[in-house]
């Protein structure tokens, strides 16, 4: 890819991972048959957009069988919880507010909105996780959003006061369609919000696994206020999320008078001083990512020399990138748990380790496990107590490779 998505001019490029399978494409058998792409990203010197050089279908990564709910942290639906009560204040004077939830996911944050008996409207087109969420009374559209998809909407419904998505807007690729969309869909007032993981935070602790296909763009304040102005709309505000590993959400109006907070210069500023408007803010990031895969290598060959017993805990869609780029297998980690009931008895992709349940782990007590949602860190820590009284061990390779 050399052209940016966005404005169309040349990007350059930070960095390549090689080929790589779908973070998210778990396997019933291991095989040199898996779907692979090369994960690479690249900077837009003009627009400041970060992005991925290949993409992937979207039909290839969300559809009846996606294997990521949302639900599964007790952290996360609290956070969602409270963002549904910050929506619900925002409109508070509306008379008939409709709500637009683009990727809502199992419904973990609009079904907040459903059971307040709000008009509302969740778009997930992966429809396996979309009925999960119709249990909790949500409804729901299991289309891709875009102009096309938005125009509808509008049709049927009316103007949206508020259209969210938290962890989506990286992962649509026509981002130029989503955002016209949100332009027709949105009423003159409303706001349009989205959280995503930081690429400040993601160069500044090292947060590289949140690279993969499913997100196809690493916003700022410097490339979102670009990409808004594009499409009528202003970045009014912008909020530090403490989840993902580091994440923020953007507040866009349409551009009208709007009262701009003084923390878009904040952040836009905090920017500017790690260079992400320039390519050389990002050199040093392949040295990083290069220094944590040799240390928890060198780490896991010398547990494996002492003859201990290693786990991999939560087979995350971001470890895909660490555990291909870093050539890291079954003969280094021997299994991973995970909570989700669909993943039990599958592979990951690439690196072909067995997904086990949690139960599995808590009979196997590996002396050793490698903590791949270092992002839910605090709940994982809390629920893991006896297990780390009883000499059980974290491995953590973020933003540095330690055992704790
Ligand atoms: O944007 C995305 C983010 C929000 O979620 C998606 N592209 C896909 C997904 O990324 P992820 O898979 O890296 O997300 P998490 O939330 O870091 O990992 C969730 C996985 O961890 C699930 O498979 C469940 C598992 N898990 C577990 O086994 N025990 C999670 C917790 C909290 C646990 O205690």
């Amino acid at each position: 890819m050399k052209q940016c998505r966005i404005c169309n001019s040349n990007t350059q490029q930070i960095i390549s991972f090689g080929k790589m399978p779908i973070a998210n494409g778990f396997v019933k058998k291991p095989s040199s048959k898996e779907f692979v792409f090369t994960l690479k990203i690249a900077f837009c010197p003009k627009c400041y957009m970060v992005q991925l050089g290949e993409t992937v279908p979207p039909e290839k990564m969300f559809h009846d069988h996606y294997q990521f709910f949302s639900s599964t942290s007790k952290g996360m639906e609290k956070h969602f919880k409270k963002l549904a009560n910050h929506i619900i204040k925002l409109i508070d004077n509306k008379k008939k507010p409709f709500v637009v939830e683009i990727g809502s996911n199992d419904g973990i944050m609009i079904k907040h909105i459903a059971n307040a008996g709000i008009r509302h409207l969740g778009i997930e087109p992966s429809v396996n996780v979309a009925e999960v969420s119709k249990k909790f009374g949500v409804n729901v559209s299991s289309v891709f959003f875009n102009k096309k998809t938005a125009l509808d909407i509008n049709k049927k419904y009316g103007k949206a006061d508020i259209i969210c998505g938290s962890n989506v807007i990286c992962h649509i690729e026509n981002i130029n369609s989503v955002f016209e969309g949100v332009a027709e869909l949105l009423s003159d007032d409303g706001y349009f919000f989205f959280e995503e993981p930081y690429i400040y935070d993601i160069v500044k602790s090292n947060s590289f696994d949140q690279i993969y296909d499913e997100h196809v763009y690493y916003y700022s304040g410097l490339s979102v206020s670009n990409l808004a102005k594009k499409h009528g709309l202003e970045l009014v505000d912008m909020k530090h999320q403490d989840v993902h590993g580091g994440s923020m959400r953007y507040y866009l109006k349409k551009i009208t008078k709007n009262k701009v907070s003084t923390s878009v210069k904040k952040y836009i500023d905090h920017e500017e001083k790690l260079k992400l408007h320039e390519l050389e803010g990002y050199l040093s990031f392949k040295k990083k990512i290069d220094t944590v895969c040799s240390d928890l290598i060198r780490l896991l060959k010398k547990l494996k020399s002492q003859g201990h017993t290693i786990a991999g805990y939560a087979a995350t869609s971001k470890s895909t990138t660490l555990l291909n780029y870093a050539g890291i297998g079954p003969a280094l980690i021997e299994y991973t748990s995970d909570t989700t009931p669909s993943k039990i008895g599958l592979f990951a992709p690439g690196s072909g380790i067995p997904v086990k349940s949690y139960q599995y782990f808590l009979d196997d007590k590996p002396r050793y496990v490698v903590l791949f949602a270092y992002n839910h860190k605090k709940e994982i820590f809390a629920k893991e107590v006896e297990y780390r009284k009883k000499g059980g061990k974290f491995i953590i390779y973020f933003p540095k490779v330690t055992i704790e």
